[in-house]
């Protein structure tokens, strides 16, 4: 049974979301087929009808569709148990968990302050207006304001990277010698960045920096599949 993956789509094609992104890598990494099927944010009568809730990605498989990211991949691990394992074990499985959170909570949000307002631009035009008022509303100031002081913002996003950076001085991927989801979650949320702002979020020569070029590699360049910023950082 075929599955499909419903993923937001941005400006000309872009894919704006670490969501999706991370399911990409995760169904490449099991080495499974997906149809993608690309969503704007005015499609949310598609996404509720299929799922009962608003946001993507979402995964149909058969009859049952599966939504948020980190569901997915518990589903494509148990699911596609004979291919090679996503988390890498079961105890793999809960610092998985644990770092697709850290990634989430804390890398994002230290980004959004860097990044946001050039984000807006990956968006469909008609989606423009909608993510602005939604995430100010969060925010609870401009895009412009809240990144007014991008230095700073990078500065506290560094601090932050600061354990990642130490772990892959010593190993060539979170999950070791090999790239596992924790390397995905990590990952997309930089891919978002890299795609998201002409503005390089990391710096050269880190280690942090060789393990992203490693990432982007993988899958035959799976991270250039789609139109970025001019002057897309590598
Ligand atoms: N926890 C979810 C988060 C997914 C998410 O935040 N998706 C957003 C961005 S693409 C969304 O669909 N938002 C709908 C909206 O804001 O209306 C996951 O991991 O999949």
């Amino acid at each position: 049974m075929a599955l499909t993956l419903y993923e937001r789509v941005g400006h000309e094609g872009r894919r704006p979301s670490p969501f999706s992104w991370r399911v990409r890598y995760a169904l490449r990494h099991k080495g499974v087929a997906a149809d993608y099927v690309a969503v704007r944010f005015a499609d949310v009568e598609i996404i509720r009808r299929l799922s009962g809730q608003d946001m993507v990605p979402v995964l149909v498989d058969g009859d049952r569709a599966i939504h948020d990211s980190w569901r997915i991949a518990l589903h494509l691990e148990d699911r596609f148990a004979d291919r090679p394992t996503l988390f890498g074990g079961d105890r793999a499985r809960g610092m998985a968990r644990f770092i697709s959170n850290w990634s989430d909570t804390v890398l994002a949000p230290l980004l959004r302050r860097v990044i946001y307002a050039d984000f807006i631009w990956c968006l469909h035009a008609d989606d423009r207006a909608y993510f602005r008022q939604s995430r100010e509303r969060d925010l609870g100031m401009t895009f412009e304001e809240a990144c007014a002081d991008p230095a700073a913002g990078l500065i506290r996003f560094h601090q932050a990277m600061v354990p990642l950076e130490h772990t892959l001085e010593e190993q060539l991927f979170i999950g070791g010698a090999g790239p596992t989801y924790a390397d995905y979650a990590v990952f997309s949320v930089l891919q978002w960045a890299r795609l998201g702002s002409p503005r390089d979020v990391i710096e050269h020569g880190s280690a942090v920096h060789g393990w992203r070029l490693r990432m982007i590699a993988l899958f035959d360049g799976l991270a250039d599949a789609f139109p970025a910023y001019p002057g897309q950082p590598k």
